[in-house]
């Protein structure tokens, strides 16, 4: 069935609820000297590329791939349309390589036609904090599919990843394949449901009228909670401190460090923005929300082109009520425009999402980890890391 993946060390199928197989990495990591020195071998027409995103040129080309052939919901109506500035943020964490930044192209013409990519990642597995690949944009051109190319590429970021030593990977997709660590649900919270009713994302329920939808999902104007502001590069130590001491209670969470830290929360315009709490009195930071910013295109309407959704982030609450602080990012989302307020089930979410109306998605997003075995699935409640 899974002709590929069944080759692959990853929970297998045929091997849930064996308890004689214990929790952490499925095979050693071998020497470096054992790693294979040549990339492996595509259909003759094609070549790698190792994508520079510093180039304008090249960040386009990966751009315009993704634009046209990236993730559609089931019915074809949305494309994910990740812009150039968030493919830089997303691709250049701290001690990025980029060599795991990796092409396709046709030889003759240098098109671009399929890409893959890893960024490091140190993520904690209960105790054990793991040195680890986070795995994303795996994307085959539509003309190209169904002719294996997609084992050749994860072979071959495989490989890359092993020559920096690296043997673990984390990685999320909308498909099943052995084996989840857990499978959680979109959630989304529309703010502004004429437009997400007119281009087919969401329905006009059962006896209601646009102008009961309009005034059901009406959001304050300004936020409730006294000291939230925008998070500032100062505020980086507190931040950390507060999301390490957060991330602590989830079986798998990024372990962040404060580099990490500003680069994935430190706001980025249109990329990623964060919102804390510091107490007036006190001058503490004691809450934290945050939300990136993703794109979809709407497949053929007449009156619109773009989605703007917001993605929930990490958030922490300690003092400010988590719904407030939610209902703060939603307001927030509301002054910048944004259509959709998305989140998944995972962390404590599910306290906010029906209380805030938000409503479930379809489709599933399923978590997995390459070379690292958990004894039992995960709720997503559970899951503390979100994947961009
Ligand atoms: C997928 N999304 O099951 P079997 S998510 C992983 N992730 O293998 P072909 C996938 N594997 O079942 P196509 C996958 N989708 O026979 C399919 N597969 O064992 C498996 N879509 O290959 C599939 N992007 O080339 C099957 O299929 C085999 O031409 C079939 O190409 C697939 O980024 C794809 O959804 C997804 O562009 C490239 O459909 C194509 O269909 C496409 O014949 C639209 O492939 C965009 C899209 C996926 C987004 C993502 C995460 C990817 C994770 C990859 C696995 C990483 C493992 C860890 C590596 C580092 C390890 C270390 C250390
Ligand atoms: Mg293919």
């Amino acid at each position: 069935k899974h002709k590929f993946w069944e080759t692959q060390p990853v929970g297998q199928f045929k091997d849930i609820g064996n308890s004689t197989l214990s929790e952490g990495p499925i095979e050693p990591p071998a020497p470096l000297s054992e790693v294979k020195q040549e990339p492996y071998n595509l259909p003759s027409p094609y070549e790698w590329t190792t994508c520079d995103m510093d180039s304008e040129e090249t960040c386009s080309e990966v751009y315009n791939l993704l634009m046209n052939n990236y993730v559609e919901d089931d019915e074809n109506m949305f494309r994910f349309n990740y812009s150039k500035e968030f493919l830089r943020w997303a691709l250049r964490p701290p001690g990025y390589f980029k060599s795991w930044h990796i092409g396709v192209r046709v030889k003759t013409s240098k098109k671009l036609v399929a890409f893959i990519t890893g960024v490091p990642a140190r993520i904690r597995v209960r105790e054990e904090v793991v040195n680890m690949a986070e795995i994303n944009f795996l994307c085959v051109h539509k003309k190209l599919r169904s002719k294996r190319l997609a084992p050749v590429m994860i072979k071959e970021v495989t490989r890359r990843v092993h020559l920096e030593n690296i043997w673990q990977a984390a990685y999320t997709a909308g498909v099943v394949l052995p084996t989840p660590i857990t499978t959680c649900q979109y959630w989304h919270r529309s703010l502004n449901p004429k437009k997400l009713i007119d281009v087919g994302f969401s329905r006009l329920g059962a006896r209601m009228t646009m102008s009961r939808t309009i005034k059901l999902y009406k959001l304050p104007d300004s936020t409730a909670t006294p000291g939230l502001r925008k998070m500032e590069l100062h505020d980086v130590p507190a931040v950390t401190r507060l999301l390490k001491s957060y991330l602590g209670q989830f079986a798998v969470a990024p372990d962040f460090d404060e580099d990490d830290v500003e680069h994935w929360l430190l706001p980025t315009e249109n990329v990623v923005d964060s919102y804390l709490v510091e107490s007036p009195e006190t001058h503490e930071i004691t809450d934290f929300c945050s939300f990136y910013t993703l794109p979809s295109s709407i497949l053929g309407n007449q009156n619109y082109t773009t989605l703007k959704a917001a993605y929930s982030y990490y958030n922490v609450s300690t003092k400010t009520p988590l719904l407030q602080l939610m209902n703060d990012a939603l307001v927030v989302a509301k002054q910048k425009d944004y259509d959709v307020f998305n989140a998944l089930d995972v962390m404590q979410n599910e306290s906010f999402l029906k209380e805030l109306k938000f409503g479930p998605g379809d489709g599933q997003l399923h978590y997995y980890l390459y070379n690292y075995r958990l004894q039992h699935a995960l709720k997503p409640s559970e899951l503390g890391l979100v994947l961009l």
